[in-house]
C-alpha cells in the first residue's frame, strides 16, 4: 500500500473520512476483559516472539517484542542512521551506493524471514527498498545489515523480496511502468514495460546474486508471494493498471474489471536460461556486502540476463483477478492464491491444482503481450462475498482460516477456506494496510496472534501535532472470536512484519566481536599500537577505546585541509558496552562502536583551533572524562605531528613522523 494518508487514493479517502468520522466521535472499542494479563511482561521477564517491522519511509527495520509491543531496536537498512552511525562510518558507507551513486534514503516495505522447509529458519531477514530498487539481507545473530543489491531495470521494487519455499530466491518486481531499457521517449505515445527479477540466495552465506530477469508488459506488478508444497516452483505478481495509463491512475487505472495476476513457473524460467535463451542487457547495479574484514564494499556490476516471455513458453500464466489487486498470498498448503483487489467487491481466492489443469487443458482467453490468459472460471476456486471494502492483504492461521485486511472499512475479516465464508470481523484502529499472523504466510503458522498495521491513528494516541504516530495493535486468534489486545506506536510505517518464536533467536546472539579475530584493516589491537600516521595531507589516527578513555587523545599537527580518519577499535571484551567518538564540526554522525570492533570517521577540519572528541554512549561512571582533543593548525603551519600513547610515542617522546 502507498505510504502516508495524503498520498491515498482521494476516491478512497472519501470513503475513509466517512468511516473515521463516525468511528473518531464514538469511543474507540476497548480490548478483551483479560487484554491486560495476556499482554503483560513483567519487568525482567522476556518476550514470546520477536517481530520485525519495516520502517516504511524511515528505511530501516524495527523489532518489537510480542506481545507487549516493546520496542527493542531499530536496525539501519537503506537509510544513514546516526544512532549507530550507520551510513556515516567509513565501514558502513559503501552499503548505500546504487547505480545513481551514494543513496542515503529509501522506504523499506517488507521483510522477510529465511525459510527452510517451509518455516522459518532464524537465519536472515531480507527486506526490499521500494524507491530505488534494492533487497537487503541481515543477519539475524547480530541484527546487522549484511548485504544491499540493486535490482537494474526496475522502478519502484515493490513486490518484494518475496522468498522461495526453501529461500532459494527473493524476488521482486518493477511497480512503475517504465521504458525497458530506459531510453528518452514521449510519456503519452511512450511504449512502457515491466520487470520480474529473480535473486539467488547462497544457502550457506546467504550471499545474493541476480539470476534473472523476465521482461514483462508494462503493467504496474505491485505485490508477489511464491508457492509452497505443490505450488513451490511457482511465484505469483499481482498487477494493476493493466489499462497502461500513464496519467490520473487513480480513475485511468480502474477501467477495468479485471487485472491480472502474474503466475511465474521459476523451474522453466531457471532452464530457459540455462539453454541460453536469455539476452544480456547492460544496465548497471550496484552490489554491496560486508566482507571478513567487517568493511562494506561495493561491485558494480553491468549485465544481467533478460527472458522475453515469448523466448520461454510455459513461463508465465496471467489468472484474471478482479480489480487492481494489491496483496496476493498463498495459504500454508500451497494450493490457495489469495489475491486483494483493492477496489473489488470479492475476495477472489484462486486454485493452484485448477490452475494447473486449466494449463494443461489449455484454457486461455487469448494471450496479452504473449503471455496466455487463463479463463477466470477455471482457476477460481471462490469468491468471499460482503468482505468489506479494500481488501489488502491476507495471512493465514494454519487452521484452515484465512484473515485479509480491509483498507477502507478498517477492519480485518476472518473466512474459512473451506467455504469462503466470513466467520468473524474485527474493528482496526484505523485504516490498516498489511496484517501479520506470527509464520502466517509460512507453512506452519505460529498462529495464536495477529498484528495488524495501521495507516491513521487518528485519537488513539496523545497527539503529537500535524503527525501523529502510526501503529500497530495485537489481537489474540486462539479463539473463534478475534479479540483487541493492545495498541503500540511504532518507528516510521509499519508495511509490513514478519514474527518468530523469541527460541529460535535469543541464545544465538552475538555478545561481542573477537578483538583477535578483527580484520579491520585498520584495527588497533592494543593500546600500544596507537598511533597517527600522516600521507600527504591524509592522516590515519589509529585509535583505541576502553572505559574510560581513548588512546591517543591529545594530537598536534594536524592542518585545515587535511583528511584525517579516525580509526578507533573498542578493546572492550563485554557485552553492552559499546563506545561512541563524536568530533566538533565533523559533518556525519557519531561512531558506535561494538566491542572488539573498529569505525572509522572521516574529518575534514576547516578551521584552526582546539577541537574536542568524546564518547557519545555512556559506558562508565567516568563516561563524562572520555573525551581528548585534537589541535587543528593552518595550513602548512610547522607545528609537528605528535600524540600521546603508544610504543611510538613513548620511544620517540612525542611521536611524529
Ligand atoms: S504494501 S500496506 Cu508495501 Cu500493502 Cu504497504
Ligand atoms: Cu565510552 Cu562513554
Amino acid at each position: 500500500m502507498r505510504s502516508r494518508p495524503r498520498t491515498i487514493h482521494p476516491v478512497l479517502l472519501l470513503a475513509l473520512s466517512a468511516v473515521l468520522g463516525g468511528c473518531g466521535k464514538s469511543t474507540p472499542l476497548g480490548a478483551a476483559g483479560d487484554a491486560a494479563a495476556r499482554v503483560y511482561v513483567a519487568p525482567g521477564q522476556y518476550d514470546e516472539l520477536y517481530a520485525f517491522f519495516s520502517g516504511g519511509f524511515s528505511g530501516n527495520v524495527s523489532v518489537y517484542g510480542l506481545p507487549s509491543g516493546r520496542l527493542l531496536q531499530q536496525i539501519p537498512v537503506f537509510s544513514q542512521f546516526p544512532e549507530k552511525g550507520y551510513g556515516y562510518s567509513e565501514q558502513t558507507k559503501a552499503m548505500l551506493n546504487t547505480s545513481y551513486g551514494f543513496i542515503p534514503w529509501d522506504d523499506s516495505h517488507h521483510p522477510q524471514l529465511s525459510i527452510t522447509d517451509g518455516k522459518a529458519d532464524g537465519r536472515w531477514l531480507f527486506i526490499n527498498g521500494n524507491n530505488t530498487p534494492r533487497i537487503a539481507r541481515l543477519d539475524l545473530s547480530r541484527f546487522d545489515t549484511d548485504e544491499i543489491i540493486e535490482i537494474p531495470n526496475s522502478a519502484g521494487g515493490h513486490g518484494s523480496p518475496y522468498l522461495t519455499a526453501n529461500t532459494e530466491y527473493a524476488v521482486s518486481a518493477t511497480r512503475f511502468a517504465v521504458p525497458e531499457p530506459q531510453q528518452d521517449m514521449s510519456i503519452k505515445d511512450g511504449k512502457f514495460g515491466g520487470m520480474i527479477s529473480f535473486v539467488k540466495v547462497d544457502p550457506k552465506s546467504g550471499a545474493m546474486s541476480l539470476a534473472f530477469q523476465i521482461h514483462v508488459p508494462g503493467y504496474d506488478y505491485d505485490l508477489s508471494r511464491s508457492g509452497k508444497g505443490p505450488s513451490k516452483d511457482w511465484s505469483f505478481f499481482t498487477s494493476y493498471n493493466s489499462e497502461e495509463a500513464k496519467t490520473l491512475l487513480e480513475a485511468n487505472a480502474s477501467q477495468k474489471d479485471k487485472d491480472y495476476i502474474a503466475a511465474v513457473n521459476r523451474t522453466i524460467a531457471v532452464q530457459c536460461v540455462a539453454q541460453g535463451k536469455a539476452k544480456d542487457w547492460k544496465t548497471p547495479y550496484a552490489h554491496n556486502w560486508v566482507g571478513g574484514d567487517g568493511v562494506a564494499r561495493t561491485e558494480m556490476l553491468k549485465t544481467e540476463k533478460v527472458l522475453e516471455v515469448t523466448d520461454c513458453p510455459g513461463m508465465i500464466y496471467f489468472l484474471p483477478t478482479p480489480k487492481s489487486p494489491h496483496g496476493v498470498d498463498v495459504d500454508p498448503t500451497g494450493e490457495y492464491i489469495v489475491a486483494g483487489g483493492k477496489l473489488a467487491t470479492v475476495i477472489p481466492v484462486h486454485s493452484f491444482s485448477k490452475m494447473v489443469k486449466a494449463i494443461e487443458a489449455k484454457a486461455f482467453d487469448g494471450e496479452v503481450g504473449g503471455i496466455p490468459v487463463l479463463k477466470y472460471d477455471q482457476v477460481i476456486a471462490g469468491e468471499v462475498q460482503n468482505p468489506g471494502l479494500g481488501p489488502l492483504h491476507t495471512e493465514f492461521d494454519g487452521k484452515g482460516y484465512a484473515y485479509t485486511s480491509i483498507f477502507i472499512s478498517s477492519e480485518i475479516v476472518k473466512f474459512s477456506l473451506k467455504d469462503f465464508k466470513v466467520v468473524d470481523r474485527i474493528p482496526t484502529y484505523y485504516s490498516i494496510g498489511h496484517l501479520m499472523i506470527p509464520g502466517g504466510d509460512t507453512e506452519q503458522p505460529y498462529g495464536k496472534y495477529m498484528v495488524a498495521l495501521d495507516k491513521i491513528t487518528k485519537d488513539r494516541y496523545l497527539p503529537t501535532g500535524p503527525e501523529l504516530a502510526q501503529s500497530a495493535q495485537l489481537y489474540d486468534i486462539s479463539g473463534d472470536k478475534m479479540k483487541l489486545l493492545l495498541d503500540f506506536p511504532t518507528a516510521g510505517e509499519p508495511h509490513y512484519a514478519q514474527a518468530l518464536p523469541a527460541s529460535l533467536l535469543k541464545d544465538k546472539q552475538l555478545k561481542t566481536y573477537q578483538l583477535s579475530q578483527n580484520k579491520d584493516p585498520f584495527v588497533t589491537k592494543s593500546e600500544n599500537d596507537v598511533k597517527v600516521v600522516r600521507r600527504g595531507t591524509k592522516v590515519d589516527v589509529y585509535m583505541t577505546a576502553i572505559r574510560s578513555h581513548f588512546l591517543p587523545d591529545n594530537i598536534e599537527g594536524i592542518q585545515v585541509g587535511d583528511s584525517v580518519y579516525f580509526h578507533v577499535t573498542n578493546l572492550e571484551q563485554d557485552w553492552d558496552v559499546p563506545h561512541g567518538f563524536a568530533m566538533l564540526g565533523a559533518h556525519n554522525s557519531e561512531l558506535l562502536i561494538m566491542p572488539g570492533q573498529t569505525r572509522t570517521l572521516a574529518w575534514q577540519p576547516e578551521r584552526a583551533g582546539i577541537f574536542p572528541f568524546y564518547c557519545t554512549d555512556f559506558c562508565s561512571a567516568l563516561h563524562q572524562e572520555m573525551q581528548g582533543y585534537i589541535r587543528v593548525s593552518p595550513k602548512g603551519s610547522s607545528v609537528k605531528l605528535s600524540w600521546n600513547g603508544g610504543a611510538q610515542a613513548t620511544a620517540s617522546a612525542g611521536g611524529g613522523k
